[in-house]
């Protein structure tokens, strides 16, 4: 069998709409664990990876000799990337298969497959060594896992949905070779969170069964990837690290020796065990990124958080007091948050001792009821499609009932000041006023972006709210029924609505 060649590319951000959280990672572990794992099922195949997030560019690769280019992508960086993904169509070779997985490509498909002959809509390494021996062998792809593609009568085709059990696989270091000096080295641990929030995508990519890698296997990863490229400081992308308590103390157990700091994603109900917060703050777990998402119980009651929101700031300020820091996504953009609504939010950030919070705007991706039988809480036509800014939830992406968007992008704007006002008046300890001080730094980074949106939302907002700013929705329906009715159509051929298994499968 011939020897394969296959290019791997992360698209990144837009130059205009950085993502300036303090988070930001220098690469996405997805297309990381892609390529590790072709490359350990062909052993003989040329596997080379173009990170855009440091400045590598598709044009540097020699294009015209790939069998497979492999693509990986959010919302915003397919949205910032047109001109990139139509240069890899105009320069790969005939015959040359691209694949598209990632978050953009498994919410919509639709728009992934104008640049890619296949779309992955889930967990992504099994499907793409299915595939590549598929199209190898000449067979027909229709049994290769959450697989989306145009069949010859130009309807789309959804494959059958697969989660998989325990995840034997690890990042293959020689693909971090030509990395800058990382801030935070990304990795997974687990995979899957049995909670099911409503607004939740993540649990739709890598499924509710919480699996976890065994923590040798995670240790010899992670010192493979330090040897490599010098960073201790691991981002662990699991979407809730701490589901398993035996598991957190294993891992603790396990880094023990180790020089390695971690932020691992969490609930804020971790709080309640603090003997194992502790325990693995000995480990260099100093940080987490916890969904709190908002202080107001009918927020959180509307997202199906299941947490007990008269407990929220007594179990963040336990974490405080403890010297953990906590970054958490606030959102915004409800019908019940008005502007001193987020005011108010903002300034209980500080006084609950977050130290790290993003205010976003609630986004989601239109159809996904109708895709797959999803829930959806945003309807199709009051989502922002089609711009570098899709999905990148500090940019405000839907238009709200109560007020125009470029309103709710100022009082996102306005609720770093107000926080960092009333952080500065509460904060005594040195440590945490520099965290403070760096990240504000960083908030400002964002600005000029978050001006430059709000201007942008100006003119498009024109036309569909009333004077005092209540939407005229269904003139923005109509409007939005005439742009994307024969899309919706043509999707609602293929809709896996009505399929019973797959809403199953897809839901578990
Ligand atoms: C951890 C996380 C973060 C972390 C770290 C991100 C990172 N890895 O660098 C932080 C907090 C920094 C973060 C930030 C942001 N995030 Co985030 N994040 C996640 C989360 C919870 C897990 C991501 C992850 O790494 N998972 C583990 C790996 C193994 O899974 P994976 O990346 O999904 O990859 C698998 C498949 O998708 C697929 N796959 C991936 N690429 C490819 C390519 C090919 C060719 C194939 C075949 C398959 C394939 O195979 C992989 C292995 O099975 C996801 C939700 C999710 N994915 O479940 C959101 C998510 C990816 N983030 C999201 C967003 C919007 C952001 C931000 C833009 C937020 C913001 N500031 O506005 C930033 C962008 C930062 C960035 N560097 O990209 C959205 C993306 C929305 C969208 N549809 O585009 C998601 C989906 C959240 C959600 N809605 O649930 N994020
Ligand atoms: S706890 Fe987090 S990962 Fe789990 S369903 Fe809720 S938002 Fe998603």
């Amino acid at each position: 069998m011939k020897s394969l060649n296959i290019l791997c590319v992360q698209l990144g951000f837009h130059d205009a709409y950085p993502d300036a959280s303090t988070l930001a990672t220098t690469y996405n572990d997805g297309i990381y664990y892609v390529a590790s794992f072709i490359q350990q099922e062909y052993p003989d195949a040329r596997v080379e990876m173009c990170q855009m997030f440091w400045g590598e560019k598709p044009e540097d690769f020699p294009l015209a000799e790939y069998d497979y280019i492999l693509i990986s992508a959010l919302a915003t960086h397919f949205w910032s990337n047109i001109a990139a993904l139509e240069l890899i169509q105009r320069a790969k070779r005939p015959g040359c298969v691209v694949i598209m997985g990632g978050p953009h490509a498994a919410f919509a498909p639709y728009e992934a497959l104008r640049y890619a002959d296949y779309a992955v809509i889930a967990e992504g390494e099994i499907p793409s060594v299915q595939l590549i021996r598929a199209l190898e062998s000449g067979e027909s792809v229709t049994e290769v896992d959450n697989l989306a593609y145009i069949d010859a009568d130009g309807e789309l085709k959804l494959n059958q949905i697969a989660r998989y059990g325990n995840i034997l696989n690890a990042i293959n270091p020689k693909f971090l070779a030509r990395a800058p000096k990382l801030h935070w080295a990304t990795v997974s641990m687990s995979r899957g969170c049995p909670f099911a929030c409503s607004f939740c995508y993540a649990i739709r990519l890598l499924g509710r069964r919480f699996r976890t890698k065994t923590a040798e296997d995670v240790r010899g990863e992670l010192d493979a990837l330090y040897e490599q490229t010098g960073c201790n400081r691991f981002y662990v992308t699991d979407l809730n690290f701490t589901t398993r308590k035996d598991y957190c103390r294993e891992i603790a157990e396990t880094f023990r020796d180790r020089d390695y700091k971690f932020i691992a994603m969490s609930r804020v109900s971790h709080a309640d065990d603090m003997d194992l917060v502790l325990d693995l703050k000995r480990s260099g777990f100093e940080e987490y990124c916890l969904g709190v998402e908002s202080e107001d119980p009918s927020v959180l009651q509307a997202f199906n958080k299941r947490v007990d929101p008269s407990e929220q700031t007594r179990r963040l300020l336990r974490f405080a007091e403890n010297d953990i820091a906590i970054h958490s996504a606030i959102i915004f953009g409800l019908d019940v948050q008005d502007r001193p609504a987020i005011e108010a939010t903002a300034r209980w950030c500080a006084e609950a001792r977050i130290m790290h919070p993003v205010f976003v705007c609630l986004a989601e991706y239109p159809f996904q009821d109708l895709l797959y039988g999803a829930r959806q809480d945003v309807e199709d036509h009051r989502i922002i499609m089609e711009v570098p800014t899709y999905q990148h939830y500090s940019f405000v992406g839907i238009f709200p009932r109560h007020m125009r968007p470029s309103e709710l992008q100022r009082g996102i704007l306005d609720s770093y000041g107000i926080f960092f006002q009333r952080a500065f008046e509460i904060e005594r300890r040195p440590q945490r006023r520099a965290r403070l001080k760096s990240y504000a730094r960083s908030v400002e980074r964002g600005r000029a972006g978050m001006e430059q949106h709000i201007r942008f939302l100006e003119e498009l907002e024109k036309p569909y709210y009333t004077a005092s700013g209540t939407l005229k929705e269904p003139l923005l329906k109509a409007d939005f029924d005439a742009r994307h009715g024969a899309l919706r159509d043509w999707l609602a051929r293929s809709s896996k609505r009505s399929d019973l298994e797959f809403v199953k499968g897809y839901a578990r």
